[in-house]
């Protein structure tokens, strides 16, 4: 018996596919289908598929062409299954010429013909119209957002806004975007979401304008600074049925919702504390990020990336909070924040003008997980328990300034009408509001 294998995402499956898995067959008497797992696509940077796993494994059962199907969940799985299943021949469109010879170790290695004139990405950009996007604020992160959004289907940055003119100018040349709009008004008549990237104090009137004009929004985090506007906004949103969704990278990486997601099924055993830290140190003591004027420091700069994971595991019912802080020219160079739970004890450091290791230990009853530093780009973690016998190690691609995720995630939600992303539910950013809220009023807060 002949067995032939080949891979695929067989995603909104068409005949170029059917065509590809009629001539694998054709090569032997069993053929075993290899489906990409969602994760595995994420991490190879198919961000735009629209199927789930499960959805492409039904359409490629429905084919009757694989005598057995399989899921592929990581590279060099491929080695592995041509070995378990004692495979004859690697089958694989000519798309992918040369890229598996190295397979030939194992079996016979062959490049079919490819299907012209067809293929998913294409289905894709039929089946869905743009999401016609407007930037308000051309700053650093800006700068950053445009080239990501490149990787995302149906992200279509059509303009941008900012109060200085040629600033929006110069962005909107560099960055080849068609529109330059005068004034918010005028932009919200083009455009369907907009993307907030302008200082902090700002964020509250700009959502709150954008969506009363019926406009999704993806603003810059922390989303605002007082816990009744955030409240607000996400109200005004639900109202009309409406995405808004705090734009913070981490939250949306796949290495870190993996590490969630795994922590949230026991491996570690209950979680009974989260310690995480960032630091940065700015050489220009004028920059806007240590501005107290336009709510410069430590905390509101960094403070929602460490109250991520602590949020996201231990949840937004916290008993206390003490913050402390290392202020200079009226902004917090450091701050610690202390945070009590029910079943638990969290703490996080911060610091724009002290320097820290920047990593995020999360102490369970079985074990805990390490993210080296910077684990705000999560690429990289452990699971260490008492027998090192047990510890795993994790990588990822962080791919370039990780802000596709984000941007990927917003449009699966407004095209799903999923208002609130599980990644970062409304009460979290709630929740992170408040925080902010008190250290701006200096409640439980104590200057060192
Ligand atoms: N294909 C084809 N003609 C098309 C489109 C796709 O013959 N018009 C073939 C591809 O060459 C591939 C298979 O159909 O052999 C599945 O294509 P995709 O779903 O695009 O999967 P791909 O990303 O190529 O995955 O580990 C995954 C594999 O390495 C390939």
């Amino acid at each position: 018996m002949r067995k032939v294998i080949t891979y695929g995402t067989y995603d909104l499956l068409h005949q170029g596919h059917i065509n590809l898995l009629h001539r694998a067959k054709a090569l032997g008497d069993w053929l075993i289908v290899g489906v990409t797992n969602d994760n595995f696509d994420r991490e190879r940077g198919k961000l735009n598929v629209r199927n789930n796993v499960l959805e492409r494994v039904e359409a490629v059962k429905a084919t009757g062409l694989a005598d057995q199907i399989i899921i592929e969940d990581y590279v060099g799985q491929k080695i592995d299954d041509i070995q378990k299943y004692d495979v004859d021949i690697f089958a694989i469109g000519n798309d992918w010429d040369g890229k598996f010879d190295y397979l030939n170790e194992y079996c016979k290695v062959v490049y079919l013909p490819r299907t012209v004139g067809i293929s998913s990405t294409k289905l894709r950009e039929e089946l869905q119209d743009d999401i016609r996007i407007g930037i308000i604020g051309c700053g650093r992160i800006a700068q950053r957002f445009v080239p990501e959004s490149k990787f995302v289907s149906y992200a279509k940055v059509v303009g941008v806004y900012d109060m200085n003119k040629d600033v929006a100018c110069h962005f909107a040349e560099k960055h080849s975007i068609a529109n330059v709009y005068k004034s918010l008004d005028d932009m919200f008549l083009d455009i369907q979401a907009v993307y907030i990237a302008t200082p902090h104090l700002s964020h509250y009137e700009l959502c709150k304008h954008a969506l009363q004009h019926k406009k999704h929004v993806l603003c810059e985090t922390p989303l605002v600074l007082n816990g009744n506007e955030a409240r607000k906004l996400f109200q005004l949103a639900e109202e009309n049925q409406l995405v808004l969704m705090e734009a913070n990278k981490t939250a949306h990486s796949p290495a870190f919702n993996h590490l969630i997601t795994m922590i949230k099924s026991g491996l570690i055993g209950d979680v009974v504390d989260v310690s995480a830290s960032e630091s940065k140190l700015w050489g220009d003591k004028f920059t806007r990020e240590l501005d107290p004027k336009q709510a410069g420091g430590s905390m509101f700069e960094m403070g929602s990336y460490p109250l991520l994971p602590i949020i996201r595991l231990m949840g937004t019912n916290y008993t206390s909070i003490n913050l402390y802080s290392k202020m200079k020219d009226s902004v917090d160079i450091y701050t610690r924040g202390v945070m009590l739970f029910p079943n638990g004890i969290c703490s996080f450091q911060l610091g724009l003008g002290v320097k820290t290791e920047g990593n995020l230990v999360i102490s369970g009853t079985k074990g805990y997980a390490y993210v080296p530093s910077p684990w705000w780009l999560t690429d990289y973690y452990e699971f260490r328990f008492e027998d090192q016998n047990q510890n795993k190690k994790f990588f990822y691609k962080w791919d370039g300034t990780g802000l596709r995720y984000e941007i990927q995630e917003f449009l699966s939600c407004i095209f799903n009408h999923r208002l609130n992303t599980s990644r970062l539910r409304h009460k979290e950013s709630i929740c992170m509001a408040e925080i902010m809220q008190q250290f701006a009023e200096r409640r439980n807060f104590m200057e060192i």
